[in-house]
């Protein structure tokens, strides 16, 4: 399995809710490694350019709504076939539906307000890498 980079955010519920150890407890665990990370808190504009791909979706502005309600971890994951065990250890995007022992399953209790975002290719990791780190802040 090739080494990947992906991004990770955990998103302004998970901070709220004081997870942020606990998520990075997982990824740790799980073999991932941390190459950057920073706390940050978007815009509305940010938020809706991060997204941008959601902007004909119905839950558009409430999701971007959201995003920009307050802070956020954002980080660089590195490890063998990253974009993939990031995913699974987030689990389905829908809370009821993702797998038992997952970071949505254990602790999301709305689709939107789902404590984590990661990228879910190669390309979209390279882009959303790029849209939170500059060169100096990666390793
Ligand atoms: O990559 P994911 O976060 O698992 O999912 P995604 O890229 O399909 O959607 C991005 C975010 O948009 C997701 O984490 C929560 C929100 N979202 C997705 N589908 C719905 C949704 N929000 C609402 N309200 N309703 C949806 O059907």
């Amino acid at each position: 399995m090739v080494v990947e980079q992906t991004l990770s955010l955990i998103k302004p519920d998970g901070v709220a809710r004081g997870l942020v150890g606990e998520v990075i407890g997982r990824f740790e665990r799980a073999g991932l490694k941390l190459k950057a990370m920073k706390m940050l808190h978007l815009t509305k504009q940010q938020a809706q350019k991060f997204y941008e791909v959601h902007q004909e979706k119905k839950f558009f502005d409430s999701l971007t709504d959201f995003m920009s309600s307050g802070p956020i971890v954002a980080m660089i994951l590195e490890g063998q076939g990253a974009i993939l065990k990031n995913r699974e250890l987030m689990g389905d995007t829908d809370y009821q539906k993702a797998a038992p022992g997952t970071i949505r399953a254990d602790f999301a209790r709305d689709i939107e307000a789902n404590i984590v975002h990661g990228s879910d290719a190669p390309d979209t990791a390279e882009k959303e890498i790029n849209f939170f780190f500059n060169e100096l802040e990666r390793i």
